[in-house]
C-alpha cells in the first residue's frame, strides 16, 4: 500500500458521488441568493441543526471569524480556551480581524468548566473591555478529539448567558462529538447562539463549512463573511458536496473512531510510544513519543520515510487522525511501519 497519510481528516478526497453531484448541480449567482444548491445546503442544514438560518463558507477558519465579528467588535472580550483552535490555529485572525480582545480560560482534558469560566468574566466597570461571547470547542482538537458531554456543554451556556455574554460553538467536528455523546448534533446546538461546522473534514468535502444561528445573526455574519471576501458566486458546486455528504457520511464517522481505538492499542505495542485511551473518543490518537527520546522532527521524519504520515504536537506528541480513507487492517499496517521505524 502507498503512504498510509493519517495527518488530519482534511486529506480526505471528495467520493464519486459527490464529484457526480457537482456536474449535475443546478447553479446561480449566490451573492444575489441565487444558488438552489446552496440555498437546498444550507436549509438542510439548519433543519440538522435546528436553527432557523445557515451560511455557507469557504473554510472553518472564515465561518468561526464571520461569527465572532457578528458576536462583538473592536475592544470586546471573547472568553476562550488558548488551546482553542480560534486562539491557536486561526492566525490571531480574532484580534486582527475581528479586533477582539481575548480572555483565556484553560481548558482541562478540552473541556471548560463553568466555574472557570465565571471567574475569568469581570463585572461591568470602565477599565474593561465588554465580556461579548464565550468560545466552545467540540470535538476539542488539541486535546486529542475529545468531547464536552451534553450536559456540561448545556451548563457552559447557561453560564455564558447569565453572564450576559452570547455563545459560540466551534463544531468543525460536531457529528464526531453527537456520535461519541450519542445524541443528535442538534441538542449541541440548541444552546448555542452560533456555531460552525466542517464538510471538508471527516465528511469528506474537498472544502466548505457551515454556520448556523438565528435569522437576524446569519445576516449579520453575512456582511461580515462579504468583508472577509468571503461572498460566492456558483457556489453550488461547492453545495452539491455537502449535500452528499449531509446524505452520506455522517454514520460512518463511528467507524473511524473505532479505527482509532484499534490504532491507539497498536501503538501502545510499540517501544517508546504511548497513549492515553482515556483521550481516544473520537477519531484522533495524541502519541506521546517521549520515551524514544527522539526529537518530534525527528520521529516524523522517521515515520515517513517509513510510509505514515502524522502531524506533530511538539515537543513530546504527534497525532495521528482516522478518516474514510483507511480502515482497521490498514492502521494496523500503520502500526507496524511506525514499530520499524522507531526500531531503526
Ligand atoms: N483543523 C486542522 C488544522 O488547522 C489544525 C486539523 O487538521 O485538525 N476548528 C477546528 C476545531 C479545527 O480543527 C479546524 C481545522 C478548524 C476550525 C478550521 O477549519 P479550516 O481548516 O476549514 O479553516
Amino acid at each position: 500500500m502507498d503512504v498510509i497519510n493519517l495527518r488530519s481528516d482534511t486529506q480526505t478526497l471528495p467520493t464519486a458521488e459527490m464529484l457526480a453531484a457537482i456536474q449535475t448541480a443546478d447553479l446561480g449567482d449566490d451573492t444575489y441568493g441565487e444558488d438552489p444548491t446552496v440555498r437546498r445546503l444550507e436549509a438542510m442544514a439548519a433543519a440538522m441543526l435546528g436553527k432557523e438560518a445557515a451560511m455557507l463558507c469557504i473554510s472553518g477558519n472564515m465561518a468561526n471569524l464571520a461569527c465572532l465579528m457578528a458576536h462583538g467588535g473592536p475592544g470586546d472580550e471573547a472568553v476562550l480556551d488558548p488551546d482553542s483552535h480560534i486562539f491557536y490555529y486561526e492566525v490571531g485572525g480574532l484580534a486582527s480581524v475581528a479586533g477582539m480582545m481575548p480572555m483565556p480560560v484553560q481548558s482541562r482534558d478540552g473541556k471548560l468548566y463553568p466555574d472557570d469560566v465565571r471567574a475569568a468574566v469581570r463585572g461591568r466597570n470602565l477599565h474593561y473591555p465588554i465580556p461579548r461571547v464565550l468560545c466552545l470547542e467540540n470535538t476539542h482538537n488539541r486535546s486529542g478529539g475529545r468531547v464536552t458531554p451534553l450536559d456540561l456543554h448545556n451548563a457552559l451556556c447557561d453560564t455564558a448567558h447569565d453572564l450576559g455574554l452570547t455563545v459560540h460553538l466551534d463544531g468543525a467536528r460536531i457529528f464526531n462529538a453527537a456520535i461519541a455523546a450519542g445524541v443528535p448534533a442538534s441538542a449541541f446546538a440548541e444552546k448555542a447562539d452560533s456555531l460552525m461546522f466542517c464538510l471538508s473534514k471527516g465528511l469528506s468535502c474537498p472544502l466548505g463549512s457551515i454556520a448556523l444561528g438565528s435569522k437576524e445573526f446569519i445576516a449579520k455574519a453575512d456582511r461580515a463573511r462579504k468583508r472577509l471576501g468571503g461572498g460566492m458566486r456558483q457556489a453550488g458546486i461547492i453545495a452539491a458536496c455537502g449535500i452528499v455528504a449531509l446524505e452520506t457520511m455522517i454514520e460512518r464517522l463511528a467507524d473511524d473512531h473505532a479505527n482509532a481505538r484499534v490504532l491507539a492499542e497498536g501503538i501502545n505495542t510499540v517501544p517508546g510510544l504511548s497513549v492515553d485511551m482515556d483521550t481516544v473518543e473520537t477519531n484522533m490518537v495524541y502519541v506521546d513519543h517521549s520515551a524514544t527520546g527522539l526529537s518530534t522532527t525527528e520521529v516524523l521524519a522517521r515515520m515517513k520515510a517509513a510510509g505514515v504520515l502524522a502531524s506533530g504536537r511538539p515537543p513530546r506528541h504527534f497525532r495521528l487522525v482516522t478518516h474514510r480513507h483507511y480502515g482497521a487492517d490498514d492502521v494496523r499496517e500503520a502500526v507496524e511501519r511506525i514499530r520499524k521505524a522507531l526500531a531503526q
